[in-house]
């Protein structure tokens, strides 16, 4: 029970984002295409203060304000906005982000899209909902019959690395499946994976504050995640493979061509 007060404080951060994402923003470029705005500064300050009181003995780590990234035994991953970019641009796919995570294990998490009005929430062991109704991942078993979400990472400007991953991994898969998406923001991609509007996803780069929450929701909702390898996930993995976890083996053993 006392991990619910993370809704109403998702919700009331999400008033601030609301009003934000019809108003012109200002915008500082963390790099040439990483953009922040005051809004992503704002929630997140917001968010820390009131988590701060609500669970004292978490340390938080928010992508805005945090300096380092760490992973101590009790910990709260805060992403102010997940999908900066669509929120710059008015696209209706951006998210507050908020995981707690305990011994490396996730124990509760929310993904609140105030544009859409969309809560997803998930207690381990306690499942996974939307809107406080309960959520289940598809059950397609074929690649041929599933929608796959990725995202493109920042480091596709100056690390030719992941820009090669990125594109050899989708010659892999796209040809596999009925098609590819990419909305923008990996916390709402699991969670979509969660309600079963898409079978699978994967990405490069992620930071744990994009992953916390949603891993927590897409697992109580009945699905998979795992690195790369297939092996089990840790939040300082640069790539996720999430499913329903009916094609999880398929998802990875293609991506594993490459
Ligand atoms: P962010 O908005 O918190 O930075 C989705 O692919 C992920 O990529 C999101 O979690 C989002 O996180 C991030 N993202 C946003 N804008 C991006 C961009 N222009 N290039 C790469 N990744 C971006
Ligand atoms: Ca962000």
């Amino acid at each position: 029970m006392k991990f619910d007060v993370l809704k109403s404080i998702a919700k009331e951060a999400g008033e601030i984002f609301r009003e934000g994402f019809t108003q012109s923003k200002s915008i500082t470029f963390k790099s040439d295409i990483d953009l922040v705005t005051q809004y992503d500064l704002q929630i997140e300050l917001f968010l820390k203060e009131r988590l701060a009181v609500a669970f004292p003995e978490h340390t938080l780590v928010g992508e805005e304000t945090s300096e380092v990234i760490t992973y101590p035994d009790k910990a709260i991953y805060i992403d102010p906005i997940d999908g900066t970019t669509n929120f710059i641009h008015g696209i209706p796919f951006c998210a507050i982000s908020i995981g707690i995570w305990e011994d490396a294990r996730p124990v509760a998490g929310v993904v609140y899209n105030p544009v859409l009005d969309e809560l997803f929430y998930a207690e381990a062991g306690k499942g996974a909902t939307l809107n406080d109704e309960r959520i289940h991942v598809t059950d397609t078993d074929t690649l041929k019959n599933s929608l796959i979400a990725t995202g493109f990472p920042y480091t596709k400007v100056d690390r030719g690395e992941d820009l090669e991953w990125v594109l050899q991994t989708m010659a892999l898969v796209l040809p596999e499946t009925r098609d590819v998406r990419r909305l923008g923001s990996a916390a709402i991609d699991l969670c979509y994976v969660a309600k079963g509007t898409f079978d699978g996803y994967y990405e490069i780069n992620l930071k744990p504050w994009d992953v916390s929450a949603g891993i927590l929701i897409l697992l109580e909702a009945g699905g998979k995640v795992s690195r790369v390898d297939g092996q089990e996930y840790t939040l300082d993995e640069r790539i996720v493979v999430a499913t329903n976890g009916k094609i999880q083996d398929a998802l990875v053993g293609k991506m594993a061509d490459y």
